[in-house]
Order: C-alpha cells, then sequence, then structure tokens
C-alpha cells in the first residue's frame, strides 16, 4: 500500500521523543482508484424493545408505506405529550452487538477452525455510525471524533467517546433543536407499518429506545469487518430482494427554495445520507422535505448509486473515493498502532478538524469498553 500521506516523527537515538505516529486527513491525500469494497451481506439482526431491552431477533422491524404525493405530514405532532425519549447520559458503548455476538457466535466462523467461533474471523468490530463518521472526516469542517480501540483476541473494536465538545452542545441544546430532533423520528411513524398489511398509526407515541438494527460483514480491501447499523424500515413485497437490499433509511431536511440551498444540500447532505447508506448496502433513501414549521411538503427517493452523478456537476464537491480510501488508511494505521492485545487497554483515536489523526494509549482506564462479560465468555 502507498504511505505517502504518513506523517512520522523522526526519532533520534540519544532522546527518544514520546511516540507521535499521525494520520493526514487532507482530500488530496486519498484521491486515488476506489478500494475494493465487498457487497455487504447481512449474518443477522436485533431489537431494542421500547425499554431499550436486547432481543436477538427483528421483532421490531417495520414496513415502508409508500406516502401521498403532498403528504401534509405535521411532524411536531405529540411532541409534548406522545414522546418517550431515550436516555442520551447512558453510553451503551459496542455492549449490544456484542450480545449479538455472544448469542450468535457458533454462527460465525472463527479464525483457527470452522468449529470454534474464537478468535472471531474479524479485523474490526463497530457501528455502522462510527465508520460514517470516518468515511466523512475529510471533508468535515465543524465536529471533531474521538475514537477508542482495543485489541482483543486479534479483533480490533472501535467504540465512540463522546468529546468535551459533543457533550456540551447536548447538554446546551435550545428547545427547537429537540423539538427538531423529534421531526425525523415522526417522519418514520407517518411512513412506517408494524405490520406487511397494515397502515402507519401516527396516533401512537414515539419512543426512541426502539430501534431494529441489521449486522453486516463485508470487506474494505483487507479489513474485514463486522458492524451493526440501525434500519428504519423494509419493502414490505414479498418478492423484494433479500436484506439489505429491501432496506428503506428515513430522512428529512428543509425544503429546497433556491439555488444556493440546493448545492448546500448536495455538498454536505447528501454525502452523509450517501457514506451512511452505502456502508451496509442500504441502496435507497426517502426524504421529507419540510417547511420551518415541521409540516413535509415533498416526498423524494434517492438511489444510493446515483448519488455520485447526482453530484458531479457540483463545483468542489465531496468524493466517494476519498471517503472510502481515508476509511481504509485510517483502518490500516489502527492495525499497524494497536498492537497490544489486551481487553483493558484503550488506543485513544482523536481527531479535530483541519488537524491530523493522534491517539494515546490508556491502561485500565475511563475508556475501557469491553464488559467482562464478554471477555469472559469469549476467552477460550
Ligand atoms: O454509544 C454510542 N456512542 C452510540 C451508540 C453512537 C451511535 C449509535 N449508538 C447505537 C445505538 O444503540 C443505536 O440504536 O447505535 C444504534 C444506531 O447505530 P448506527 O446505525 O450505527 O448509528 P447512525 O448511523 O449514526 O444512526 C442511525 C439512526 C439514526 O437515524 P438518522 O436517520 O438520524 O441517521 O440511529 C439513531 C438515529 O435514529 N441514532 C441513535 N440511536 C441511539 N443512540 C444514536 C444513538 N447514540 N445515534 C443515532
Ligand atoms: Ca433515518
Amino acid at each position: 500500500p502507498t504511505n505517502h500521506h504518513w506523517h512520522q516523527s523522526s526519532a533520534t537515538p540519544e532522546q527518544t521523543p514520546p511516540r507521535s505516529q499521525t494520520l493526514c486527513t487532507r482530500r488530496e491525500a486519498y484521491e486515488r482508484a476506489f478500494p475494493l469494497y465487498k457487497q455487504p451481506v447481512e449474518v443477522g439482526c436485533f431489537s431494542l424493545d421500547s425499554q431499550r431491552r436486547f432481543f436477538n431477533d427483528s421483532r421490531q422491524m417495520r414496513y415502508y408505506v409508500e406516502p401521498d404525493r403532498s403528504p401534509n405530514f405535521d411532524l411536531s405532532d405529540g411532541y409534548r405529550g406522545r414522546y418517550v425519549k431515550r436516555d442520551e447520559n447512558v453510553k451503551e458503548k459496542l455492549d449490544h452487538i456484542l450480545r449479538w455476538i455472544v448469542a450468535n457466535r457458533s454462527k460465525l466462523k472463527s479464525k483457527l477452525s470452522p468449529d470454534a467461533s474464537c478468535p472471531l474471523d474479524f479485523d474490526f468490530v463497530t457501528w455502522r455510525g462510527h465508520l460514517t463518521k470516518l468515511l466523512t472526516t475529510p471533508y468535515e469542517t465543524r465536529e471533531g471524533w474521538l475514537l477508542a480501540v482495543t485489541r482483543f483476541n486479534g479483533t480490533l473494536y472501535i467504540s465512540e467517546v463522546e468529546t468535551e465538545a459533543a457533550r456540551r452542545e447536548r447538554e446546551n441544546r435550545p428547545e427547537r433543536n429537540q423539538e427538531m430532533m423529534y421531526w425525523g423520528y415522526k417522519f418514520e411513524q407517518y411512513m412506517c407499518a408494524d405490520k406487511t398489511y397494515s397502515e402507519p398509526d401516527s396516533s401512537g407515541v414515539v419512543n426512541t429506545n426502539e430501534a431494529f438494527c441489521t449486522v453486516v460483514q463485508t470487506r474494505l480491501t483487507d479489513h474485514k469487518l463486522l458492524f451493526s447499523g440501525e434500519v428504519d424500515c423494509r419493502d414490505k413485497d414479498p418478492d423484494a430482494p433479500p436484506p439489505p437490499a429491501c432496506y428503506v433509511e428515513l430522512k428529512t431536511s428543509a425544503e429546497i427554495c433556491t439555488p444556493k440551498q440546493r448545492s448546500n444540500f448536495h455538498r454536505f447532505k447528501l454525502l452523509k445520507w450517501w457514506a451512511q447508506s452505502f456502508l451496509p448496502g442500504v441502496p435507497r433513501v426517502v426524504a421529507g422535505f419540510r417547511d420551518h414549521d415541521g409540516i413535509v411538503v415533498s416526498v423524494e427517493t434517492f438511489q444510493i448509486s446515483k448519488i455520485s452523478q447526482l453530484i458531479k456537476n457540483e463545483y468542489n464537491c465531496w468524493k466517494p473515493t476519498v471517503c472510502m480510501n481515508f476509511c481504509c488508511d485510517f483502518l490500516s494505521f489502527v492495525k499497524r498502532e494497536a498492537t497490544e492485545d489486551n481487553p483493558s487497554v484503550v488506543y485513544l483515536f482523536s481527531w479535530e478538524p483541519h488537524k491530523d489523526v493522534t491517539y494515546s494509549v490508556h491502561r485500565d482506564s475511563q475508556y475501557s469498553f469491553l464488559p467482562d462479560w464478554y471477555i469472559k465468555e469469549m476467552t477460550c
């Protein structure tokens, strides 16, 4: 692999400075051929119920219902009175994915023998959302990130740590923003039915504890990945292709009235939408465009495979290849640096906009995230 974009401090033999390896995040460094990304395969799924309890099944699956041409959904309906919000102070880290792994380990083939699942045959285990952040890093100018990495039985586990800035923002979120966050969930309720044969019920409670998550495996060049992502709904047609091709991602966005708004939508929104759905192989995003009062005025479908064409005329726009190559090189960087195989050691990778990625090492610290029950279960 080419490493022309590596910046490495040159240590002199007499005064060895602290090891400071970094990874550059400039777009130009990642403009090369699109890397191999194998078609993601769903290997399982799980559900989180209204009390955030884990179930190793698809009980929270919902079904996409095609809306009217001009729907007039009121996204603020129920914000006061029919809203149960997940407790954002509870940090779940990778716990749900680890529970899924333990429950399904016999189905997962091992590196050593096809019978045992210890060690796991994956280089990385993480949330899809963490990979989305990596994909968009070369284009992100506002929010940095912290990713904790632990190597255990040869597999690298990646779990996000909330930055100080993100925590402050969350704790000081204006009322208007809180309500706008609700809009996305309310849109899901207008668009989804609980059964293949039923209709959406917008009179019910919106409970953000509930989730249906897919678990997919894939490979990015030489990195074998296992990750999970929340899926909004699926095509209810029994003849629809198997998951993840039948899945539909739902989004809301401000209605587009000016060329400037259209350009910003292409340059910023579509980057996030593309990255999030491309990773697990979800083929389409259904967007509800809403006015300032949270009324959906139109609904439009975006095919993920057509987004790169759609943005090509945009000046100075993002490129899928830059996103994927950066992610690939970051994973190589992690593999190279996070060498100690120890569940209580965390390599904390840190990035701020306009800077390089750096890291620090922490033993038995507040950052350790692999639970004892998982270590016990997976120590063979
Ligand atoms: O502990 C953490 N740091 C995180 C935990 C960060 C991100 C997610 N999670 C967990 C939760 O268990 C959640 O159920 O991940 C699940 C979702 O994972 P994901 O699919 O990897 O996350 P992402 O792609 O960022 O978000 C997908 C959806 C969002 O939909 P929109 O359309 O807004 O992108 O998951 C929801 C949200 O509806 N979501 C979350 N749900 C619970 N906790 C979280 C979160 N922290 N972030 C997004
Ligand atoms: Ca969504």
